[in-house]
């Protein structure tokens, strides 16, 4: 059932469901969606499953989302704390003062009242619902009467859209209509989603066809248009956002004028090549994903294949020559930026939170567009390997830059440096709140449904229905490669359940039949209550090598086992030893032990390795020179995920092999 509540709650003219000027279709909130809701004749290939059809048992995932969700409260207390919801207070005419911070800070506020309803549609509490209700009045009372809506560029007295390029109004704005899809499809409130279609409006009557054409150097708002469409059925937030997607690639997102730096360059906002030229990713790596992601959506909407084909090669050319072995991508500090195929330092590694939060959207689009697996195997590989690892096992710590290796005795020079170890905040505060929203969405990313059958992407133990196609999944995983799935309600047809062998996992078998890595083993039959289906994931520790064309880790080995890769940290090697000065021995076994008392639970692995004497008299010697000797010492590696929760130590993923290198 729809409620009104906070703004609009029809006590004003024009403010009752379905008669707000320029909204074609009434505000009924759909209920029971989750982030990605494609419209009914979209193409897709998959459809998402509601969230509520999803839920998770305690294992791995559930232990990550109760952290996350602990941390909710935590991080409004530091949006309080930084001035972050007084800015919108402010704008509100709630209290007084000036604004304080970057003209995008109201879209951190925007990202964690998608969190909060998330988390509501997962486990409904009335203090939630609450400060909902609270804030979505705050937001609207700080909404001009022409619908515009940015605290900060209105505190300032700046002129709306008058620097778009830096200004974020349309970056903020996507952000306030996911929030507002978000409660409206996790508590069936729609007081937000009017706020978010009066801007949406006032956007669509301000830039188009035969209207103002700048786009927002920060792409973001495309997918939330989309949303909003889907939400709401008002047909010119899609085609405003086909209008944004088809236009970037001239130059209307790029600082007009000479600048020497990176703000003048079209590439820093994916605004060099137009969508359905463009061969790979380039510039801000935040910007170029989050349009991907946009640019994803408007060709499942709008059935355009050719938009479509044109993303699967982007994504194809940035999976094969610019993603770290993490998932996470861009390689630069320099414009938080995408080197150059192959420039993948691990020490220098920027990988920015939100890119692999835009990768994963990007993925899971093109997952529901196509079917293909290899989709859905970097769904999980960037949920495990590029998301996680920002976030401490307590759930309210940071990374911002998740670098691959940080060196012994590393100093943070500035605020987001890894080398801190994990943070509360930061100034630039749009990683946090990107976890926090996604994670509280997590169970909607592990399987899809289709009128004949189920498809699960990522395992953990729970229950999933689709339709009257409803099982229980029980597995240790990550940790163990069994799953064990049960049907709990079937219906009397054939129908089809869909496994997915991840793309690592070579000697899989279902049901003791061997099964091919990188497809889903399928089953198609009347199931019956009580039927079981087995998959068995081969768990055997692997070791990964860089291609040739890959400088920066020549001569060094990164370790997986089953979806994690895994690394070293100063913490569990041996007393003495530093973690720069150790080797592995490729050929050694590596064997998994589970350490329930460690990092909340993992899976380490033991193998062996050799450490070098010392520090040499300089960092060169002539080739050919034998290099300094070394003794054998055991090594411990650690999920990659968990390091840096025992303090800021040393660590490195990719761990040279060779002493001749
Ligand atoms: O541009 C402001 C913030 O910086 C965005 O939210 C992220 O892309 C980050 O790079
Ligand atoms: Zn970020």
């Amino acid at each position: 059932m729809t409620t009104e509540i906070g703004p609009g709650t029809g006590t004003e003219p024009g403010t009752e469901p379905g008669t707000e000027p320029g909204t074609e279709a009434g505000l009924v909130a759909t209920g029971g969606g989750g982030p990605v809701v494609p419209s009914p004749a979209a193409a897709v290939a998959l459809r998402p499953l509601p969230l509520s059809a999803c839920r998770l048992a305690d294992g791995f995932w559930a232990r990550r989302m109760a952290a996350n969700r602990a941390a909710i409260p935590v991080a409004y207390q530091r949006l309080s704390e930084t001035g972050h919801l007084d800015n919108l207070r402010i704008a509100a005419g709630e209290t007084t003062g000036t604004a304080k911070g970057a003209v995008f800070w109201d879209s951190d506020v925007y990202k964690w009242l998608e969190a909060v309803a998330w988390e509501h549609a997962r486990r409904p509490d009335q203090a939630s619902r609450d400060r909902l209700r609270e804030l979505s009045r705050t937001v609207a009372a700080a909404q001009g009467g022409d619908g515009y809506l940015n605290s900060v560029m209105r505190l300032r007295g700046e002129e709306p859209y008058a620097r778009l390029w830096m200004s974020h109004e349309h970056y903020c704005a996507g952000h306030l209509f996911q929030a507002a899809v978000a409660a409206a499809r996790a508590t069936g409130e729609t007081g937000l989603l009017r706020v978010a279609t009066r801007l949406a409006d006032h956007l669509a009557g301000t830039f188009g066809p035969g209207a103002r054409t700048e786009l927002d150097g920060h792409p973001g708002v495309e997918t939330a248009l989309v949303e909003l469409y889907r939400e709401t059925g008002v047909r010119r937030y899609l085609d405003l956002a086909r209008h944004f997607v088809d236009t970037r690639g001239y130059g209307h997102a790029t600082k007009p004028g000479f600048d020497p730096s990176h703000y003048a360059d079209p590439a820093h906002y994916a605004d060099r090549v137009p969508v359905r030229e463009a061969a790979t990713v380039e510039g801000h790596s935040v910007r170029a994903v989050y349009f991907a992601s946009g640019a994803s959506d408007v060709a499942i909407e709008t059935g355009d294949d050719e938009l479509l084909a044109a993303l699967r090669r982007r994504f194809d050319a940035m999976r094969r020559q610019k993603q770290h072995v993490t998932g996470g991508v861009g390689s630069r500090w320099d414009g938080e930026a995408f080197g150059e195929p192959y420039e993948l330092p691990p020490d220098r590694a920027y990988a920015e939170t939100c890119a692999a939060i835009g990768v994963l959207q990007w993925a899971w689009r093109l997952l529901l567009a196509t079917g293909e697996c290899g989709y859905a195997d970097q769904v999980e590989h960037v949920l495990y390997n590029a998301v996680l690892p920002a976030v401490s096992l307590t759930g309210a710590e940071y990374f911002y830059v998740n670098t691959l290796h940080r060196r012994t005795g590393a100093r943070g020079e500035v605020q987001r440096s890894p080398a801190h170890g994990r943070r509360p905040w930061f100034n630039c505060a749009c990683c946090p709140p990107n976890v926090m929203r996604t994670l509280a969405a997590l169970p909607a990313y592990l399987a899809t449904g289709s009128a004949d059958g189920l498809q699960v992407h990522v395992y953990a133990p729970g229950s999933l229905r689709s339709g009257e196609f409803a099982v229980e999944i029980d597995t240790r995983y990550p940790w163990d490669g069994r799953i064990a799935v049960t049907v709990r309600e079937a219906p009397r047809r054939p129908v089809e359940l869909a496994l997915r062998v991840p793309d690592w996992a070579e000697g899989a078998a279902l049901d003791g039949r061997p099964v091919a890595a990188g497809e889903y083993a399928r089953t198609r039959r009347v199931f019956r209550p009580g039927d079981r289906v087995l998959l068995e994931l081969p768990m055997t520790a692997r070791l990964l090598q860089a291609g040739p064309r890959v400088d920066a880790t020549r001569g060094c080995v990164a370790v997986a086992r089953g979806p994690l890769v895994y690394a070293i940290e100063q913490a569990d090697q041996s007393p003495g030893v530093v973690l720069e000065d150790i080797r592995i021995d490729p050929s050694a076994p590596l064997r998994p032990e589970h350490r329930p008392d460690l990092l909340d639970g993992v899976t380490v692995l033991r193998t062996q390795g050799l450490v070098v004497a010392g520090e040499a008299a300089t960092p060169y010697r002539r080739y050919g020179e034998p290099a300094a000797a070394a003794r054998a010492v055991p090594v411990t590696l650690i999920p990659y995920y968990a390091w840096a929760n025992r303090g800021p130590h040393a660590m490195r993923v990719w761990i040279p092999t060779d002493l001749a290198t």
